[in-house]
């Protein structure tokens, strides 16, 4: 049996999930979750890593489809709520998912594409079968899990492949730096197709016996309201959500803002990441909520590799110091290890380290060194008490924006199939909301475009939180002598 279900086999009569008024136990989780394990199945005796996207709200479904794929043998690939059809194609093309299942309201979107595609298609509620007696397959922890996308230094995202042993790991790693229990009640607000949300948070709780409540969607009110309610005592989020939150409290009226402080001061800790943490955004947060934000470091590859220390002084601007488990060094570009005082890339090794690109055996032998580091792309130090603080990034084309990753190059190859657009070059800029801002230097094919009516299709073609947030429209592109765009000039024109 897997050892998430094993866990959770221990804290049966626990609420394992709040969403909305209803609560839902563990027994249930389990239970209906090894049901749905069997609908998939369908008299088969093992998916046999079979990819099954999913399309799921946020809450117990969600879990209930996620344990349901992993307990068939399937590997679970799960879409993101707000993208686009063309994001979504890519993803199930890409994965060759051959089932879909989706919460009935994403029914009409991806039907079609599951019929032109001979793909098995799955709506929730529609057709629940009971299925007594059920057997699952054993299995072993090393065999694939999940797929997340991750935009790179490729115009495309790539499948990230994490095996059941490297999520064990991970979620391990985290429920003991942080002292994770059943008594703990978190909520989630982050989107569930990335590894904050789905490790961090969701597996983390269950793990533990925790209880895990959900938000559908980020509001800063409707989460002041969940905390209100005295019962959350862990947060995690990205900082633009702690900025978000910080604007909102300062606009309540001072009786409220107290009452609210008084409720967080009583939480177990809270946890930033996904992003720099803004020194501002620390110091403000630490006002309101008489708390130093625990700030950690991870990747979609890795998990969590760095976090500050649960107990005892986390620095703001550090990302800490290596968690459990898992190696970190700093290394220079021909991959030598260097003393832990100069500047170098943050390599990994360790159990969480992720298996594979998902059919991209050039990538995922790149990405590694010849001794089987993990080659992460951020570049840091290390100070004089041993934590690691970041400086910044190997690849100017690789933007954080609201904790999204986000690639340049996937944004321009999109631009530059618009009939009026001849070039074009796309960089991140320092934003305080969203971290990086994402903004695009335009060669229109002909004078006078109108950049909304190009906004306002990029947003068909794209996910909202990467289309450009304001264009410039150029007669040419900053260029070196060797007529490559340099783009750092491109930023100094926004
Ligand atoms: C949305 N908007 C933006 C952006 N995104 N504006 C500028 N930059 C952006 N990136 C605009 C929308 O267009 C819209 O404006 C308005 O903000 C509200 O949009 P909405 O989608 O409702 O935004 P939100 O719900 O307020 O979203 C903010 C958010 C979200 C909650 C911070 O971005 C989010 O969930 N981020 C977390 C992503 C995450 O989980 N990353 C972890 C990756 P208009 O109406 O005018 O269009 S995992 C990872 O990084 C590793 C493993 C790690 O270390 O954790
Ligand atoms: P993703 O591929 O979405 O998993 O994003 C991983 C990237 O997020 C890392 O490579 C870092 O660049 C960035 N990141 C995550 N946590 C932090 C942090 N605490 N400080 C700075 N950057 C971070």
């Amino acid at each position: 049996m897997l050892k998430i279900i094993q866990q959770a086999q221990q804290h049966l009569d626990r609420t394992a999930i709040v969403a909305g008024d209803e609560t839902y136990s563990y027994r249930k989780l389990v239970s209906d979750s090894a049901q749905f394990a069997a609908q998939l199945l369908d008299n088969d005796t093992d998916l046999n890593e079979q990819r099954v996207a999913f399309m799921v709200n946020a809450g117990f479904d969600y879990v209930r489809v996620q344990w349901g794929i992993w307990q068939a043998g399937g590997v679970a690939v799960p879409l993101c709520l707000t993208h686009p059809l063309p994001s979504l194609r890519y993803t199930i093309d890409n994965s060759e998912a051959e089932t879909i299942v989706v919460s009935p309201e994403y029914a009409d979107l991806l039907r079609p594409l599951a019929d032109e595609n001979g793909l098995r298609f799955i709506v929730l509620g529609e057709i629940d079968s009971i299925t007594e007696g059920v057997t699952l397959p054993s299995l072993a922890d090393s065999r694939r899990a999940m797929i997340l996308y991750t935009s790179g230094t490729t115009n495309l995202p790539k499948g990230v492949v994490t095996t059941h042993a490297n999520l064990n790991a991970q979620i391990t790693a985290l429920v003991e730096a942080w002292e994770w229990t059943a008594q703990d009640h978190t909520i989630c607000v982050l989107p569930l197709h990335h590894v904050h949300g789905i490790v961090n948070i969701i597996s983390c709780a269950m793990w533990s016996g925790a209880c895990c409540e959900f938000l559908p969607q980020f509001s800063a009110e409707n989460l002041f309201n969940a905390f209100r309610k005295g019962k959350i005592n862990v947060f995690m989020a990205v900082p633009t959500i702690y900025f978000k939150l910080i604007a909102h409290w300062e606009s309540l009226p001072e009786a409220e803002q107290q009452a609210l402080t008084d409720c967080l001061s009583r939480f177990r800790f809270m946890v930033s990441g996904s992003a720099a943490l803004p020194v501002s955004v620390m110091e403000k947060w630490a006002g309101i909520s008489q708390h130093t934000l625990l700030e950690r470091y991870g990747m979609t590859e890795i998990g969590m590799g760095l976090s500050n220390p649960y107990r005892g002084k986390r620095y703001a601007g550090h990302v800490g110091y290596p968690l459990p488990n898992v190696q970190v060094r700093l290394a220079d570009e021909n991959d030598r290890e260097l003393p832990a005082s100069e500047t170098g890339e943050i390599q990994i090794k360790g159990p969480n380290v992720f298996s594979e690109y998902w059919r991209r055996p050039e990538a995922t032998a790149e990405a590694f060194t010849q001794d089987g580091w993990f080659k992460t792309g951020d570049v840091a130090t290390v100070d004089t008490e041993g934590g690691y603080r970041i400086l910044g990034r190997n690849s100017v084309d690789i933007i954080k924006s609201g904790g999204y990753k986000i690639s340049a190059l996937e944004i321009e190859e999109v631009l530059r199939t618009h009939p009026l657009v001849s070039d074009c070059s796309v960089v991140g800029i320092d934003n305080d909301e969203w971290g990086e801002l994402v903004v695009a230097a335009i060669v229109p094919k002909e004078e006078g475009i109108d950049t909304h009516a190009l906004n306002t299709w990029m947003r068909t073609q794209m996910p909202t939180y990467k289309t450009p947030r304001q264009y410039k429209t150029v007669a040419e592109l900053p260029r070196n002598a060797m007529g490559k765009v340099t783009k750092n000039d491109v930023k100094k024109l926004f």
